[in-house]
Parts: structure tokens; C-alpha cells; sequence
């Protein structure tokens, strides 16, 4: 394969992954000519970073022209441990450029991936050495017993350089995925999901209240006293057969005290000008005081759409419905698929799912899932319940939420508690050791 066709295969990595960048830099010295071909042939800024400062002239560690600010993306041709990517990405970080995206042709599968994930860094590559036997072993170009061995040594070899006591550990066990706080800082992250994942880190939660509730004295009284088990309060505003936007204040000022976030569960379903009507509008008025709204995907974009011109101005979060708890649900499958997809090219304004287990592996997406109850089953309307740890633990999701497991008890603060320990505890062991960040 000449560079040619790789530089097209690494630059094409970068398109399909939807990476916005301002320049690009091959680390050095390798990826240089491969980062020389992408930029050349895609009218692209290119810097180069210098192994050595000149002794004479300017004495810079990058050449090219440096703005402030600007995103550069980073091409490498093999990454094992990530260390020579990140010693490039410290040099253009001092010049202040942003770091988000590293391109890589092969990823050795030896730690690379999740040390710079730790930085905040994505890796991507065209290539991982697992995919490459795969490959050798459908061509016949390798034994099966090479294969076993690879793969041992891959499993094996996946580390991370040291833990506190400097023994190296196979990443595989500690840093199974990101934590919240890490997932926090990713870069790109939208600001709604930011600001949850570092409160659900500081509180310890990821339960999330279902509100559900008619009288708006009960509704303000259970913010009050669950306000700080829950990193979020589920409304239906429109189930208050008392609302007024005095409510909402008071609830915003609960909110603010006890540092949790509003989601009304509106599940917008119109086309864009109907919902950003619904949104903004009527007595309502969600948007003035909803920090999350969710939407179904079966009109198609345009619901988004609607939805972020009312949204993106005021630092609005949206969750799509990617599948529903409820018994029969058509929400599966192809439709799921495309709520991710719809979700990835909105995401300035969607950052995650309402979904009953993980349906993204991107880390700055969350999921919440509805339909959890200690006990599995359901109720005589269709709803169908997993427990907290079904759903944190096997499934992958982020958050639960709760309502009548919650609601129907006779102490709900102590019954709040013992769902967000579980859902919490569940959190903690799917980290594995990966606990520190
Ligand atoms: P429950 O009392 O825990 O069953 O309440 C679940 C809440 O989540 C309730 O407000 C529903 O409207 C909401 N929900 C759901 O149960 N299932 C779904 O798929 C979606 C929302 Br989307």
C-alpha cells in the first residue's frame, strides 16, 4: 500500500468519524510524510513539531502557523502505549492548541487507547492488531495457533504502564471505561452533560427521580427532601392539576440549592415548527425552565431541529428516545440505530438516550433508563421493570430512574437512598478497579 492510500485511509478515519479540526500534525518522524500528503491534498494547515529546538534562528518546537485556541488533529502510524502521541500533544498544548482527536493507522491494543483517553484524547484507528488477524486468519495467511497466541499476548499485553505501587496491570481489568469525572472533561462534551456527570461524581448519584406526582405542594416537597439523593428530577408538568409558574420557580430554586438538573419528559413527537412552539410556548413555557427534554426520532430529523433553535441558545440539553421500557415497544432495532445516528450528527444539542441499555460507545453520550424497580416485572399498563443493577452494571446504562419503586413507599428518602446506593454500587463495580481519575 503506497503513503498515498494511507494518507487517504487516515484522512478518511478522520471524516467519518466527524472530528472538526483546524490543522494537522504527524507525529514525529514516521507520520510526517503521511501528515504532509493529507494536508497538502486536502488544502489543510499543517504544523511540525520540531524532536529538537534549533540551537539557532527562532528556536521553535513547532513550525507552521500557530492560532491560539484552534483545534489540531493529531496522525500517527502505529500506537502502543500512547506515550509518543502524547509527548507531541504536550508540545502543541503549551503553544495553546487543542488536542481532541488522534488518527492512527494500527493500534497495538497496548494501552494507547485508554492513556489518552485518561488526557482526553479519542483514538481512532483504520486498523486494531486484533482486526489485523482476523483478517490473516480468513486469508489463511496465519495458523490458527498463532492466532490463540497473538490474542493471549494482546489480552495479556493490553496495559496500562503502572499502577501506585508501579506493577503494571492489564488494562482490560482496570480501565474496563471512563469514569463520570473523565467523561466530564472529554473534549467537545456538551455543557448539560459536563455539568451532570461532575455532579453525579461530587454526589455520588445516578438516580434519577420520577416526579410523577399531581400536586405541585408533594411535587416541591419531594425535591426538597430527595433533592440531594437524585442527580436529576423527572417531571411531567402537565400531570399538575395545581401548575403555575410559581411552581417552577420554586423547583429552579430547589434545583440550584441541591444541585440537580430538571428534565421534563415532554417526549416531543412533531414535526420541527410544532415542537419548537411546544417548547418555547403555550403555559408551559419548558424551555425557560427544563435544563433536559427528550424527543422520539419517528418524525425524523426535523423534531431536533425544531427543538435546538429553542434549545442551543440557552445552553439546553435534549436525550432521544431510543427504546422505551414499555411491553411491544417498536422502538428496536433499526429505529434504535437510527436514533444514534440521529443523535451523533446533533450532537451540539443531544447528548444522550432514554434507552433500557447502552446503545452508543461514544463516552460523551449518556444513557437513562426508565422501567427500574428492585424487583424485576412490571405493572398492569405494560411497564416492565429491571433491577438498578441489571441495567448499571449488565446493560451499560448511565442512569436509572425511578418512580413508583420510589413513590409508592412509605419512607421515599430512605427508599431514594437504598436506589441510588445500588444504582451507584453498580456504577462502581462495572468501573472495575478504574476507580481513581
Ligand atoms: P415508574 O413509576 O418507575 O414506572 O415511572 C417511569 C417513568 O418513566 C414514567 O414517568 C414514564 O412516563 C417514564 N418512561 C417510562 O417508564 N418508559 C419509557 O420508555 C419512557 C419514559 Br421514554
Amino acid at each position: 500500500m503506497s503513503d498515498l492510500q494511507i494518507a487517504d485511509l487516515l484522512f478518511q478515519t478522520a471524516k467519518n468519524a466527524g472530528i472538526k479540526y483546524d490543522s494537522v500534525c504527524g507525529v514525529p518522524y514516521t507520520a510526517l510524510p503521511l501528515a504532509t500528503i493529507i494536508c497538502s491534498t486536502n488544502q489543510i494547515p499543517m504544523l511540525i513539531r520540531r524532536k529538537e529546538a534549533k540551537d539557532y534562528g527562532t528556536k521553535r518546537l513547532v513550525e507552521g502557523t500557530i492560532n491560539p485556541g484552534e483545534t489540531c488533529l493529531i496522525i500517527e502510524d502505529v500506537v502502543t502505549s500512547g506515550s509518543s502521541i502524547l509527548e507531541t500533544v504536550e508540545v502543541l498544548q503549551k503553544e495553546g492548541l487543542k488536542i481532541t482527536d488522534a488518527i492512527v493507522l494500527l493500534d497495538r491494543e497496548q494501552g494507547g487507547k485508554c492513556k489518552l483517553e485518561e488526557r482526553g484524547i479519542r483514538l481512532h484507528s483504520v486498523c486494531t492488531l486484533s482486526m489485523m488477524l482476523e483478517i490473516l486468519q480468513q486469508q489463511q495467511k496465519v495458523d490458527s495457533k498463532i492466532v490463540e497466541k497473538v490474542k493471549k499476548f494482546i489480552l495479556q499485553n493490553d496495559f496500562k504502564p503502572a499502577d501506585q505501587n508501579g506493577a503494571a496491570i492489564p488494562i482490560k481489568q482496570i480501565c474496563k471505561e471512563m469514569s463520570f469525572s473523565a467523561r466530564a472533561r472529554l473534549p467537545g462534551i456538551h455543557p448539560i452533560a459536563a455539568q451532570l456527570l461532575k455532579l453525579m461524581e461530587k454526589k455520588q448519584t445516578n438516580l434519577c427521580l420520577s416526579a410523577d406526582v399531581t400536586d405541585s405542594k408533594e411535587l416541591l416537597q419531594l425535591a426538597d427532601t430527595l433533592g440531594p439523593s437524585i442527580c436529576i428530577l423527572k417531571t411531567h408538568i402537565d400531570i399538575l392539576n395545581d401548575f403555575t409558574q410559581e411552581v417552577i420557580k420554586e423547583l429552579r430554586a430547589l434545583a440550584d440549592q441541591h444541585e440537580y438538573l430538571i428534565f421534563e419528559d415532554r417526549k416531543f413527537a412533531d414535526i420541527g415548527n410544532t415542537v419548537k412552539h411546544q417548547y418555547e410556548g403555550g403555559i408551559f413555557k419548558i424551555a425557560s425552565w427544563s435544563d433536559i427534554v427528550n424527543a422520539h426520532v419517528v418524525p425524523g430529523s426535523g423534531v431536533v431541529k425544531g427543538l435546538k433553535e429553542v434549545g442551543l441558545p440557552s445552553q439546553r440539553g435534549c436525550l432521544l428516545i431510543a427504546e422505551m421500557s414499555s411491553h411491544g415497544s417498536l422502538a428496536t432495532g433499526d429505529y434504535t440505530k437510527s436514533a444514534v445516528e440521529m443523535a451523533e450528527e446533533n450532537s451540539d444539542f443531544v447528548f444522550g438516550f432514554i434507552s433500557g441499555c447502552r446503545v452508543s460507545n461514544k463516552p460523551e453520550f449518556l444513557h437513562l433508563t426508565p422501567g427500574v424497580q428492585m424487583q424485576a416485572g412490571g405493572d398492569n399498563l405494560g411497564q416492565k421493570y429491571l433491577s438498578p443493577q441489571e441495567v448499571i452494571n449488565k446493560r451499560g446504562s448511565d442512569i436509572i430512574i425511578v418512580g413508583r419503586g420510589i413513590l409508592s413507599a412509605s419512607n421515599r428518602l430512605e427508599e431514594a437512598e437504598m436506589y441510588r446506593k445500588a444504582a451507584w454500587e453498580s456504577y462502581l463495580s462495572r468501573l472495575g478497579v478504574c476507580t481513581q481519575d
